[in-house]
């Protein structure tokens, strides 16, 4: 029996009803929407890497003894993410934005597939692959693409170069997280996609939206901490049920 098959009909249809006529729409993403692109999530099987797990290696006590590793794993995701192509969940969100009155995509990935489907109004919660800071004094920051040999790289001052990521015990963007917060708490429909939700402060952002009188909507392959919480939770993959959800009208063929 495939996971979808948990799904009831009547929870589709009311999903669905409420995003068609939400004015504001919020939406939480997490590395299960990004699974069926091939990019492997933190804490699900495969999570694994070299007998590390990613939690262990997001971390700056983890750079600071041992920076090579670090990026060894950085530079596999970076080349994987490289490879991947947005899928059908990422599409339907980019979809939704174009149609929705107000939209605000809050995700917690890195890995640049919601530009690359389609989304503008996008908040990085936790950074972004692509940029990477220097440890040392001039904290210079740029775009680097793939390859990065050597491990790790060096700043033209001499320091290491870091990804530019939020790692655990480090401050959140400031602005990012304020924006969110305000997105969670004004929109009537908050869609919560592919996230463990045990990572905070993400995690709050459902409950902030539910208290503010928000419709929460959950899609996922599994039950979260949140799922008891939300006012639908749609167990399948996200490639599957947000493209059955979002079902704006197509863009009319252009005049010419
Ligand atoms: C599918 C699917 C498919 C699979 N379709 N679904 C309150 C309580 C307890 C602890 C804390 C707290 N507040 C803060 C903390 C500490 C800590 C924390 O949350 N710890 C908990 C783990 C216990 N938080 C922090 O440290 C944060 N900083 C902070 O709070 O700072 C305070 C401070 C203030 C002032 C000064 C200093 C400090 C920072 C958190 C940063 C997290 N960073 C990472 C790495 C980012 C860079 C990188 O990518 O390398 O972010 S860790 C990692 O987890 C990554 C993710 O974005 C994040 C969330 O994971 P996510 O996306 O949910 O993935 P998974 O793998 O967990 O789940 C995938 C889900 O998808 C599963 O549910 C599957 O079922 C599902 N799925 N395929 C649908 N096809
Ligand atoms: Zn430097």
């Amino acid at each position: 029996m495939s996971a979808t098959n948990h799904v009831r009909l009547n929870d589709v249809a009311q999903a669905r009803d409420w995003i068609e006529n939400a004015r504001s729409i919020a939406v939480l993403t997490g590395a299960g929407i990004s699974a069926e692109s091939g990019i492997p999530t933190f804490r699900g099987p495969g999570g694994f890497w070299n007998n590390h797990r990613p939690e262990d290696l997001a971390t700056p006590q983890a750079f600071a003894r041992d920076p090579k590793l670090v990026w060894e794993w950085y530079d596999m995701r970076r080349q994987r993410v490289a490879a991947a192509k947005p899928n059908a969940g990422h599409r339907a969100l980019a979809k939704l934005e174009a149609h929705a009155p107000t939209f605000t995509l809050i995700t917690q990935n890195v890995d640049g597939l919601h530009h690359a489907a389609g989304n503008r109004n996008i908040i990085e919660l936790h950074g972004n692959l692509w940029q990477v800071r220097c440890v040392a004094c001039c904290r210079h920051e740029e775009n680097r693409s793939v390859p990065l040999a050597p491990l790790p790289p060096q700043c033209a001052c001499g320091g290491w170069m870091r990804p530019a990521v939020v790692w655990f015990g480090e401050a959140m963007p400031a602005e990012a997280m304020w924006q969110a917060g305000l997105a969670a708490e004004k929109c009537d429909v908050f869609l919560v996609c592919g996230t463990s939700a045990v990572v905070y402060p993400a995690a709050e952002l459902p409950g902030r939206a539910m208290s503010a009188g928000a419709r929460v909507i959950e899609v996922n392959l599994e039950a979260t901490p949140f799922s008891d919480y939300a006012h639908v939770s749609l167990r399948g993959k996200c490639g599957e049920l947000l493209p059955q959800i979002i079902r704006v009208p197509a863009c009319p063929e252009p005049l010419i």
